[in-house]
């Protein structure tokens, strides 16, 4: 349905290096819609609760210290496969995997580095949005756009 939700989230190095705007527009020109956004340093518990499934990796302290460096800025994106579509913009999770056009494959290096986070699945999302949100922070709204975008 055109009222599926991800959750996306631009990372501290993202954040830093003024990324914010140019990965919002990769969402908003494809014909999704904002549908909550916040700019906030999260905690190490947050962190470890949303990274939760990868707490036995090596790279798991490493991951949730960066996580937590700075600002992120946290977003909800709505429409038709937002989770699986928002994927395929963000690109591979190693950016040395990422095709060009997507945003890794534009913007990242590092896979410690990756600019951006998106939910991997729809029950994924979900969590990730009570976690990041209140339900009160989830706007409701109709684009104007909307006919134009879907038949
Ligand atoms: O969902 P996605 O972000 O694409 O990858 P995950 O497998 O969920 O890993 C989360 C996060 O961990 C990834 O974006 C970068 C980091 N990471 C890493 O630093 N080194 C790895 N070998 C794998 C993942
Ligand atoms: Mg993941």
């Amino acid at each position: 349905s055109s009222s599926e939700q991800t959750f996306i989230a631009i990372k501290p190095d993202g954040v830093q290096r003024g990324l914010i705007g140019p990965i919002i527009s990769r969402f908003e020109s494809r014909g999704f819609k904002l549908v909550a956004i916040k700019l906030t340093v999260p905690t190490k518990e947050h962190l470890e609760k949303h990274y939760e499934d990868l707490s036995s990796k090596p790279f798991f302290p490493g991951l949730i210290a960066y996580m937590g460096s700075g600002p992120v800025c946290a977003m909800v994106w709505e429409g038709r496969d937002a989770v699986k579509t928002g994927r395929v913009l963000l690109g591979a999770t190693n950016p040395a995997a990422s095709a060009p056009g997507t945003i890794r494959g534009d913007y990242a290096i590092d896979v410690g580095r990756n600019v951006c986070h998106g939910s991997d699945a729809v029950e994924s999302a979900k969590k990730e949005i009570a976690l990041w949100f209140k339900p009160e922070e989830v706007q409701s709204w109709k684009a104007a756009q909307f006919d134009w975008i879907y038949e």
